[in-house]
């Protein structure tokens, strides 16, 4: 049986973290994998998540089986959290899973269950792993275009364009913030523009929000969310806590189903707690945990707010000191839209020879696809990157 398995491609992200950590230089830049770092270079545990697992560990008598959709308190902190008061909570149906990649593979099964017709549109380009899991489901997609390579903004009328193709019962794929891995986002009129598209047209919004409060802030960073899910019939939500909460390898994330008829909420419910169980049972429960204690605990609550702005802050920092620093060698804009871009990530819209030039002269690794991520530099490495990009000739 073994011997007619067939090789996979490699996650291009995660083989460049591995070419980074076996590459002996010393002043090496990693830009690659999507994981916020201080200016230290260090992931850190956030406070909160700390003082809450201290106390978890005092408290937690048991670790017996919770439920197939998790704790019913983590999908009411988690959509509180990104819905606000946009719906209804008796319209939501809700899971915990593993991680956000796991809600975007329920979210994608269940699209596939309700309706083995519906192509899913794709935003050119979207996080890989979007496109590698529908190929493997055998869900159809289409692209649509997103990025101006020109501007490095988004080409909203090619979007637009591409999204009056969907036929009804279609689905749009959606970043609900942070755009991985542009950093190029919608603005709200935009937004409205899509949403009235997608009635017009009854195609169904999933949106993948895996960025909140990394962007404009946290009640920014959800704006557009609540806008769909208030605005149309009915939309998939993946929710990921892996940056937000700086808890990557607990796996924490939510699944929501959101439909305007609260009668439709209990078959909703039912179904991603048969595709919890179908795939993994229990969804981890140690992440959502702690997440659920920080959320309805004001001082751990208040803490953690303080901790992910300052993580914010530090990126929109770091953005503007690119871009000043490549204005000031480069004597133009061409880079402003550097300082533009929100979230972990910018595509500077370069050629993947350029990128590999970048890693090969100067040791700076970035994703082929020219995507750097922000929160990998510092101070001081700033003005190296900026003098590479200049040097190398982008
Ligand atoms: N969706 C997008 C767009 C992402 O960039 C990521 C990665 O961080 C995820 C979902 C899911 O991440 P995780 O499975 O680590 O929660
Ligand atoms: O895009 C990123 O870098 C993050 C982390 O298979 C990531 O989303 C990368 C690859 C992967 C899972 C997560």
């Amino acid at each position: 049986m073994f011997d007619k398995l067939q090789a996979q491609p490699a996650d291009k992200i995660l083989a460049l973290m591995k070419a980074f950590r076996e590459d002996p230089r010393t002043d090496k830049i990693d830009l690659g994998v999507g994981v916020y770092k201080n200016a230290e270079g260090v992931t850190p545990v956030m406070r909160a998540v700390k003082a809450a697992e201290y106390r978890l560990w005092q408290e937690q008598d048991s670790k017996a089986y919770v439920g197939l959709v998790g704790d019913p308190a983590f999908s009411d902190a988690m959509i509180a959290l990104i819905l606000g008061d946009a719906v209804p909570r008796a319209n939501v149906g809700a899971a915990a899973t593993p991680g956000g990649t796991g809600a975007v593979r329920q979210a994608f099964e269940l699209i596939r269950m309700a309706n083995p017709q519906a192509r899913v549109f794709v935003s050119d380009p979207t996080w890989p792993n979007h496109l590698s899991i529908l190929k493997y489901l055998g869900i159809e997609t289409v692209a649509y275009r997103y990025f101006d390579s020109e501007t490095r903004g988004v080409d909203f009328a090619g979007m637009i364009e591409d999204l009056g193709k969907a036929k009804a019962g279609d689905v749009v794929l959606l970043h609900g913030c942070c755009h991985n891995p542009t950093g190029a986002n919608l603005n709200n009129v935009e937004w409205q523009a899509v949403i009235d598209l997608m009635n017009e047209r009854a195609l169904i919004p999933m949106i993948d929000i895996a960025y909140q409060g990394f962007g404009d802030g946290l009640d920014a960073d959800a704006i557009a969310t609540r806008m769909v899910a208030s605005n149309v019939p009915e939309c998939l939500i993946a929710a990921s806590c892996s940056k937000n909460f700086g808890i990557y390898r607990e796996r924490t994330g939510l699944l929501m189903a959101v439909s305007q008829d609260a009668s439709q909420r209990g078959l909703n419910q039912d179904t991603l707690a048969f595709l919890n169980r179908q795939n993994y049972s229990f969804p981890p429960d140690h992440g959502a945990r702690l997440v659920t204690m920080i959320l309805n605990d004001d001082a751990l609550r208040a803490d953690w707010a303080t901790e992910l702005e300052q993580v914010r802050l530090s990126m929109l920092g770091l953005r503007q000191a690119l871009a000043d620093e490549l204005q000031r060698l480069s004597g133009s804009d061409r880079f402003a839209f550097i300082a533009q871009h929100r979230g972990m990530f910018s595509r500077l819209g370069t050629s993947p020879e350029m990128v590999e030039k970048l890693r090969a002269n100067y040791g700076i690794y970035m994703v082929g696809d020219s995507r750097m991520n922000i929160a990998g530099l510092n101070a001081t490495t700033v003005p190296i990157l900026a003098k590479a990009i200049i040097d190398a000739g982008i």
